[in-house]
């Protein structure tokens, strides 16, 4: 077979690169922690989503219409009858990858809640309502994928790699796993399966090396869902291991053809920054990359910075505003919390306009701390907000998880930046305010990537005050690296947010914005 043959519809506006502002897009086409992308389209428009951990609401949703400009459109689990995450969970269990599928007119995502077990929920809508969770006991293992034959059959393959026959409609398992081709004889961790139906073949490809330096996809192809497989002899057809790439740990991937024939890879990687070994303090990102076939194997193009756009007109999105007053009825999806929202901890509506959070536990050290917050999706930015602590104690944190995460907090006429950082709790600076409405703000500054030294850190952070005439009284600069990934572990990213610390604390607003960030070039 020389080329894999698809029928290639042609576009609906016959477009070229011109109609984009630039000849190349920016990866990741999703920054921050938004990993293991799982994609399908509908007609001229892809759906996308991502693992969540231990977040609330789960499994974020996207929406796009040139797979280069997304727009989140809700959670996929983001009700406690679909989604418990318990105190005893660790950061970085909870919900990991799922698998988006379009099929006889509805949506299926399934996904794993890790030590629950995996689960299926359906929509007609992506942006929700999905359905409650169908629980699946015959499936075990990780990374659930779904895929249907001509004949209607499910085929359920997960991390392994294992396949088992599916009822999507009860969750009940056909018959026993079997084992499938479980990658390159030697690499570790071979994960994140995906199934397709693709010309005459059955293509299974696979994430391995592990989700750090070594991570991989490769392929291979067969006659059936269930095989046998033969492997791609260009195995892997994407790592960075080894490279001197900004983009590394790039693996974890899934395929979408677009409605003009061409076809596209959604994987994840990281951009890690600073001396050695490099820290990466965004989580794992969503990149795009084009792919073409060759011989009836997929080959993927660059995955960089900046990528040759797609041969349609860009379709850009809303960019997000700076400012979120919390004036609407609910909170926008992209606000996440810490394992469960409960609804006695948390309101719109208590104070019109405010955020009111009440406290559950003392301090982000604690599993089931009230945190909103939303991920850092850029290498600089600068967040602040306002609250109130007439009846609390409360501030803004930037999280990594409960071991890992720096805060300004205000009470009892007094700000403090607390650090935890492993075993080690400390309150860094202290200083007195007079009134119990205070600005507080941290602006995280990526470090020069052309200032070369060996142990320099990916980013500082700085944490203060701000007064009414925009002044910065910056009361400590922490180095970034202590909440990245190669120190922390799991597999999350930064997440900046509020949360309540005593009492009840109320927040007016919260501003998030990019700036302007130190590039190789500009050096
Ligand atoms: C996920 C696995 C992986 O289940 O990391 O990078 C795990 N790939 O496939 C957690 O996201």
């Amino acid at each position: 077979m020389s080329s894999t043959p698809q029928p290639a519809p042609a576009p609906a506006v016959a477009a070229t690169a011109s109609d984009w502002p630039d000849e190349t897009f920016a990866n990741p086409v999703i920054a921050g922690f938004h990993p293991d992308p799982s994609v399908c389209r509908v007609g001229d428009d892809y759906y996308l989503a991502c693992s969540s951990f231990e977040y609330f609401p789960g499994v974020p949703v996207f929406h796009s219409r040139d797979l280069v400009h997304w727009e989140q459109i809700g959670n996929a689990l983001d009700r406690p009858s679909q989604l418990v995450l318990t105190a005893e969970m660790p950061s970085s269990a909870g919900v990991y990858a799922p698998t988006l599928r379009h099929h006889d007119g509805r949506f299926w995502l399934i996904t794993t809640n890790v030590g629950v077990g995996n689960l299926l929920v359906t929509a007609t809508d992506p942006a929700g309502p999905w359905s409650e969770p169908t629980l699946l006991p015959g499936v075990t293992g990780i990374d659930p994928d779904l895929a249907w034959d001509e004949q209607g059959r499910c085929f359920c393959t997960v991390a392994g790699v294992a396949q088992v026959r599916l009822d999507p409609a009860t969750g009940q398992a056909i018959g026993e796993p079997i084992r499938l081709w479980s990658g390159t004889p030697g690499a570790q961790a071979p994960e994140a399966p995906h199934l397709y139906r693709i010309g005459d073949y059955w293509y299974l490809m696979i994430a391995e090396g592990g989700t750090e330096r070594g991570h991989a996809v490769s392929i291979a192809r067969g006659p059936a869902p269930d095989g046998p497989f033969e492997p791609c002899p260009a195995n892997p057809i994407l790592t960075h291991r080894g490279t001197h790439r900004p983009i590394q740990n790039t693996g974890h991937a899934d395929l979408v053809q677009a409605a003009d024939g061409s076809w596209w890879l959604l994987l994840l990687g990281v951009r890690p920054r600073g001396g050695t070994p490099g820290w990466h303090v965004l989580g794992r990102e969503t990149f795009l990359a084009p792919v073409t076939w060759v011989d009836g194997w997929p080959v993927v193009g660059e995955v960089a910075p900046a990528t040759a756009v797609p041969p349609w007109p860009p379709s850009p999105v809303p960019e997000p505003p700076v400012r979120d007053d919390f004036d609407a009825e609910r909170l926008h999806p992209r606000w996440v919390s810490v394992r469960s929202r409960p609804a006695a901890y948390w309101s719109l509506a208590e104070r019109s306009g405010w955020l009111t959070l009440r406290a559950r536990g003392d301090s982000l050290d604690h599993p089931e701390v009230i945190f909103v917050g939303r991920r850092q999706q850029h290498l600089s930015c600068r967040a602040r907000t306002l609250i109130d602590t007439a009846d609390g104690r409360g501030g803004l944190a930037v999280r990594l998880d409960e071991r890992h995460h720096y805060e300004i907090e205000a009470g009892d006429g007094q700000v403090s930046v607390l650090a935890r950082l492993g075993s080690v709790r400390t309150t860094v600076a202290s200083k007195a305010v007079p009134g119990k409405e205070v600005r507080l703000r941290v602006d995280v500054l990526a470090t020069d990537p052309a200032d070369w030294n060996p142990c320099k850190e990916p980013d500082r952070l700085r944490l203060g005050v701000e007064y009414a005439d925009g002044a910065f009284d910056v009361l400590a600069e922490l180095d970034g690296r202590y909440l990245s990934t190669e120190v922390a572990g799991g597999f999350t990213g930064r997440v900046i947010g509020m949360y309540a610390a005593a009492g009840t604390v109320r927040f007016d607003w919260f501003d998030y914005e990019p700036t302007a960030e130190p590039t190789a070039e500009a050096a």
